[in-house]
């Protein structure tokens, strides 16, 4: 990974955008493991620059693109919900490259928002699921083939299941001999990866435009706590509802993120499931078909079992995709989803009657 020099963003990356930053400061801002994020002051209206990660996002141009589409999609049928569009170049394009330094882009800081980066109760897990849900529903008339595929087989369990494997036989042996439990585990576990199958060659889960990355730091919320809109639209593209749902499900429901070792402070909450399942529903009730309904919970199965299963074969690979902040990284993010898998799985009788008050009732 390259490493930027906040000064070269000033004089370098900051002068391609249409508007006069010259005052600008820029600092390192939020928590991405994949692109890097900066906040923009400039003492009245900020802005918010992300370099994307070429590595993972082969053609960036793409999600220019895919943007560009959508903003016009929603500046023609949905004027009212309030898309960030993203700052020019002078060129008049949505990202600038630089030589030597890559693709950037510039967004404005949306005044008044905030964002979490943990669902503290109900009411936060509620608005994100609604957020996340509008913008499915404002898009579900647009065509997903109409946006390009910015990672292909990006939520592909299949495909992300035998890079797990491969990375057995291929990967790092030491490491690989130490992990038994954690392998074990995955492999009692591949029924996933023939729900996942199933799902995918059956018409009744429709091929959608997704978010693709719907974690609560995704959502902009105004200063009374309510959603405002969703952000960071690298990876809208076609998929499946699971992709969401099993995001939310997979990033809401414990009170610790994936980054916690402390795996007895992992738990599955309740009521933060029933908020999410109300919050989607409200704009997705006629959206979703019943197969999709009923399979809410499975969709988180799908979510945490592959970040699971990423998080090991990047340890086995040593630490290629996400990098390492200690020794064992990936291997202790892969012990938490694991963990977080099997308390999914405890909870599903009380989680099920949960989602079948609310797929039955018309609230
Ligand atoms: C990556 O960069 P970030 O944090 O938005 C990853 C997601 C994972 C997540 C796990 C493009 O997202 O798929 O769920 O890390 N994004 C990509 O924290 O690989
Ligand atoms: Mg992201």
């Amino acid at each position: 990974m390259i490493s930027i020099e906040q000064s070269d963003l000033v004089t370098s990356v900051l002068p391609e955008f249409a508007i006069n930053l010259t005052d600008g400061r820029t600092e390192p801002y939020g928590s991405g493991l994949i692109n890097t994020t900066w906040r923009v002051f400039t003492g009245s209206q900020d802005y918010i620059l992300q370099r994307i990660n070429q590595q993972v996002f082969r053609d960036p141009q793409k999600i220019a693109d895919n943007v560009r589409k959508i903003g016009d999609y929603l500046r023609k049928n949905h004027p009212d919900y309030p898309f960030v569009l993203p700052i020019q170049t002078k060129s008049r394009q949505e990202l600038a490259f630089v030589e030597g330094m890559g693709y950037y882009r510039l967004s404005p800081f949306v005044k008044g928002s905030t964002s979490l980066d943990v669902v503290e109760n109900p009411d936060e897990a509620y608005e994100a699921a609604l957020q996340f849900g509008r913008f499915a529903a404002r898009l579900s008339e647009l065509n997903p083939s109409a946006l390009h595929i910015t990672i292909p087989d990006f939520h592909n369990l299949r495909l992300r299941y035998d890079q797990f494997r491969q990375s057995l036989i291929k990967g790092n042996r030491e490491r690989i001999a130490a992990s038994g439990k954690a392998i074990e585990d995955i492999e009692a576990f591949t029924f996933i990866v023939s729900g996942y199958d199933s799902i995918c060659n059956d018409p009744a889960y429709k091929i959608r435009v997704m978010h693709h990355d719907t974690k609560i730091s995704n959502v902009l919320l105004d200063r009374n706590n309510k959603g405002m809109c969703v952000i960071d639209l690298d990876t809208m593209m076609p998929g499946h509802f699971f992709s969401d749902a099993g995001d939310m499900l997979r990033t809401y429901l414990s009170p610790v993120s994936e980054e916690e070792t402390d795996l007895s402070l992992n738990h599955i909450r309740k009521e933060i499931f029933e908020a999410i399942v109300k919050g989607y529903l409200v704009e997705m009730r006629d959206e979703l078909t019943m197969a999709e309904k009923r399979s809410f919970i499975f969709a988180g199965k799908i979510m945490i079992y592959m970040q699971a299963i990423r998080f090991l074969a990047d340890h086995f690979n040593d630490d290629i995709y996400y990098g390492a902040r200690y020794p064992g990284h990936n291997y202790y993010r892969a012990l938490n989803q694991i963990d977080l898998l099997k308390k999914l799985q405890r909870e599903e009788p009380e989680l099920e009657k949960i989602l079948h008050q609310h797929i039955n009732t018309n609230k």
